[in-house]
């Protein structure tokens, strides 16, 4: 039988209205909730998602007070002019990690300039750079769009890799494939360096995620997964992004992983960072990325 959603519907807010509602008596603490409700409707104010987390701490970095975490964990966000969906990601997200009891930090890597964008390169950068300022062993690859509903469904890496987002509403909570590989997922820093990170060449919408899946399933890994339960999210609907245009050869390059996948990746990685902004709830780093003939 599914669990029932143990959450009461929130009253409606009046005193700060620009707020989704929350469920008060869930947020702090580290007792897990299970269902969450999660839904879109009202504009988030990050000075205020910043008063309710008052142990988040500058860059958008948390520990537990009263234990060690088992893990240290960097959540990598790619990005380019998302603003709103990334206010509902912290909105949600800091007092799921809490919840956690995750040591983590969370890294919006901003793609600057007008060229395609290249969510796998931003990956990779995020994880050289979150390494630059943590001993992180696990990182945490998020879409900006895609809130967990269910705190059970953990931000941490396993010993094979993990897919957290299996369960989206819009595939219907459920797989589209099973080798889909998208949306959020947890690689451990060996598993992560073991596949020579993530492509850098897919400019472009689609393929990389099926690209790093087969990057791991040719060096012998499984792929992790909760439940379609525990796993349910929710994406923020949107239209497609402007210079994120389907990649015509993301089917070309993914039939030839096996080839290019040792001299594309974390050891071809270049980039040049062009600022480093930490805000209360999150650090951002705005990086050059070249173009696909740089
Ligand atoms: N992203 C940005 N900015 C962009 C493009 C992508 O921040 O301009 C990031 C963001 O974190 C996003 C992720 O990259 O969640 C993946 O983007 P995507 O476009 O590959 O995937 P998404 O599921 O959209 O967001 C799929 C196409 C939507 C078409 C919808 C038509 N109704
Ligand atoms: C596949 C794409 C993946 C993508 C998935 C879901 O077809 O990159 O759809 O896309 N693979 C190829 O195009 C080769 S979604 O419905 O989220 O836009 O992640």
């Amino acid at each position: 039988m599914l669990p029932r959603a143990r959450q009461r519907r929130a009253e409606p807010r009046r005193s700060r209205e620009a707020l989704p509602p929350r469920p008060a008596r869930f947020l702090s603490g580290c007792r897990r909730v299970g269902a969450l409700r999660v839904e879109f409707s009202q504009p988030v104010n990050l000075e205020e998602v910043a008063r309710i987390n008052p142990e988040v701490k500058a860059g958008g970095r948390f520990a537990p007070k009263d234990c060690i975490a088992l893990q240290k964990v960097a959540i990598i966000i790619p990005f380019r002019n998302r603003e709103e969906h990334l206010k509902y990601w912290l909105y949600y997200l800091h007092p799921i990690l809490q919840r956690q009891q995750l040591d983590y930090g969370v890294y919006v890597i901003n793609q600057d300039g007008e060229e395609e964008f290249n969510r796998a390169k931003l990956l990779n950068i995020g994880f050289a750079e979150a390494l630059k300022e943590y001993d992180y062993d696990c990182f945490v690859f998020s879409d900006v769009d895609l809130i967990p509903m269910d705190d059970r469904n953990t931000y941490k890496c396993y010993s094979q890799p993990r897919h957290l987002s299996v369960s989206m509403d819009k595939f219907g909570f459920r797989l589209p494939y099973n080798q889909y590989f998208g949306g959020v997922s947890a690689l451990s820093k060996e598993q992560f360096t073991k596949i020579n990170g993530f492509p850098n060449n897919y400019w472009g919408w689609g393929g990389e995620d099926d690209d790093i899946y087969n990057r791991l399933v040719f060096k012998g890994m499984g792929i992790s997964r909760p439940d379609a339960v525990i796993g349910k999210c929710r994406m923020i609907r949107h239209s497609r992004d402007r210079k994120n245009e389907p990649n015509p050869e993301r089917f070309d390059r993914i039939a030839h992983t096996r080839e290019t996948m040792n001299s594309d990746g974390l050891n071809t990685l270049s980039y040049k960072v062009l600022r480093t902004d930490k805000y209360p709830l999150y650090t951002k780093i705005t990086v050059d990325i070249g173009s696909p003939n740089s």
